[in-house]
Formats: C-alpha cells, structure tokens, sequence
C-alpha cells in the first residue's frame, strides 16, 4: 500500500512538473488526456498511440472506444508476455489515472488511411462509458521524443 502511494504521488508530480510537452490534450466532464503521443510507426497499416488517462470525479470510468479519421479502427490493447490482447473497456479509477506507455497498454490504429510521418497529427476521440467523448490532436514524433513525453518512470 505505501510502494502503491508513493508511486501514485511521484507520478502525479511528473504530471505536473513536467510542462511543457509537445503531447495532445484535452478535458471534458472529469476526464482528461495528456501526453498524447504516437511514435511515427515503422508499419504504413499500424501505429500506437501513447497517453494518460486521468479521471478526476468521483465515480470510475471506462473507456469504451476510440475513433480516428486517420484509420478504419481503434483498438484497446495490452501487451501481456509479449502478446497483444484486447483491454476494453478501460476502467479509470475514481480520482485515479491511467498510463497507456509501451509495454503495456496502448490505443492500435489500424488500416491507416495513409502512412505517418513525423510532424502529421492525428484526432483520436475517446469514447467513455459516461458519455464523454474527449477529442485529442496527437502529434506524431519519432520514438525516442515519443517516449520522452510519457510518464515511464
Ligand atoms: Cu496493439
């Protein structure tokens, strides 16, 4: 329980401190996106989006879905041993957050419409249980500044 409230307090610091970022972001009805990333994917039909959850209300919230102009589907994966498996819905827990980093969760663009490039941005809108849908501009960047703007430690 202490290891769990430590690292929550260091990473709600990290959210804070770490201004600015080049990540997308947006808020609505207590949720909110930041550190939107996706890494420009080596794939022309795939790519992952990176990102922070944060639900700031008191009840817990899914995350249902995602859409994207860019690409035929989103998908909600977790990599688990190595392997890709479907993670929706997504709770966020009440005055709690989520990180979708690599290695473990993370949103799967699929059939884009066209290949991504560094400096393309993308519009992801998250769907939630509540209604909500949040509409984030993710830029793309390559890896390592990718990986940069998310709160991996
Ligand atoms: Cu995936």
């Amino acid at each position: 329980m202490k290891v769990r409230i430590a690292v929550a307090l260091l990473a709600a610091t990290w959210v804070q401190g770490c201004h600015p970022t080049r990540g997308g972001h947006a808020a609505a009805g207590g949720l909110a996106a930041s550190h939107a990333v996706i890494p420009a994917p080596p794939s022309t039909s795939e790519a992952s989006a990176f990102l922070v959850i944060e639900n700031r209300g008191d009840a817990p919230a899914a995350l249902t879905g995602a859409l994207t102009p860019a690409a035929d589907s989103v998908r909600l994966h977790r990599l688990v041993g190595g392997i890709m498996q479907p993670a929706t819905p997504l709770t966020i827990p009440a005055h709690g957050y989520v990180n979708l980093v690599p290695g473990s969760y993370h949103l799967m663009l699929e059939g884009l419409h066209r290949p991504l490039a560094v400096g393309d941005t993308v519009t992801l809108a998250l769907q939630f249980d509540s209604g909500v849908t949040l509409s984030v501009r993710v830029p793309v960047l390559n890896y390592t500044d990718a990986v940069s703007e998310l709160p991996l430690r």
